[in-house]
């Protein structure tokens, strides 16, 4: 088992696989890719698998790779004990007490029995420009995305309840990623690690986040979405 470690002045980058997207050539073939970008983690999930079987997903993954993976569960049906660690996410931007205790008690007695290191997350949904499907599946309204101070101060309490990790996303296939003041102001008032995620396509915007105080930048589409092995060369080039 590999350790999840984030630090406050860590520049790192993670790619977000959503096995329910690929069969299991594409799969392998974006394992490789990813392994060519050498990011610092794999994220594994997806608001909804009903394609395929997370844990056959991160064997496979796990086949090919030796990065430390990680679970980003959309639900507690997607724990699996075949990665490294699991983002215990709570919605603290949502008001669904589902998202906030009500998972997390029917996932208890799993996550004790887990050998992956479990990770408790304050969640975050920022307005993306649409609507997504985590916006719609947990029910929940995301933070406008001109309300700096709604994301600071819920970042805060999320920090003040004793989560160890803040995350901000936009959502997966956001149309707008998060404004990098947005970032910078919660970066600048937590004392925890910040990820941030959702809608963003390149390295050069994650450059941003990081100057801006992220600690750890997600991309999931813009990289899965690159469909020739030219194209995917061509963003692993970039990262060196
Ligand atoms: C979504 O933050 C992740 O939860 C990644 O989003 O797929 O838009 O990169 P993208």
């Amino acid at each position: 088992m590999k350790r999840f470690e984030l630090n406050k002045t860590d520049r790192k980058l993670a790619i977000l696989i959503d096995p329910d997207k690929h069969d299991e050539d594409g799969l392998m073939d974006l394992v490789h890719h990813v392994e060519k970008l050498a990011p610092d983690y794999i994220f594994i999930g997806g608001s909804l698998i009903y394609r395929s079987k997370i844990s056959e997903a991160a064997k496979l993954i796990r086949s090919i790779s030796d990065r430390p993976m990680i679970l980003f569960p959309g639900h507690f049906t997607q724990l699996t004990d075949h990665v490294d660690a699991v983002l215990l996410l709570s919605l603290i931007s949502g008001r669904n007490p589902d998202l906030l205790i009500g998972q997390h008690v029917l996932a208890a007695p799993k996550l004790r029995r887990m050998r992956a290191e479990i990770i408790s997350t304050g969640y975050m949904l920022i307005d993306g420009g649409k609507s997504t499907s985590v916006s719609y599946i947990s029910h929940t309204q995301p933070i406008p995305r001109d309300k700096e101070d709604i994301a600071l101060c819920t970042a805060q309490a999320g920090e003040l309840v004793g989560m160890r990790l803040i995350y901000m996303d936009a959502g997966s296939g956001a149309e707008q990623a998060i404004p990098v003041t947005t970032v910078e102001a919660v970066a600048n008032g937590i004392e925890i690690p910040l990820i941030v995620g959702g809608g963003i396509k390149s390295l050069k915007q994650a450059e941003a986040y990081w100057n801006a105080g992220a600690n750890l930048i997600v991309i999931g589409n813009a990289f899965e979405e690159l469909k020739t092995v030219n194209e995917r060369d061509e963003f692993a080039r970039r990262s060196l």
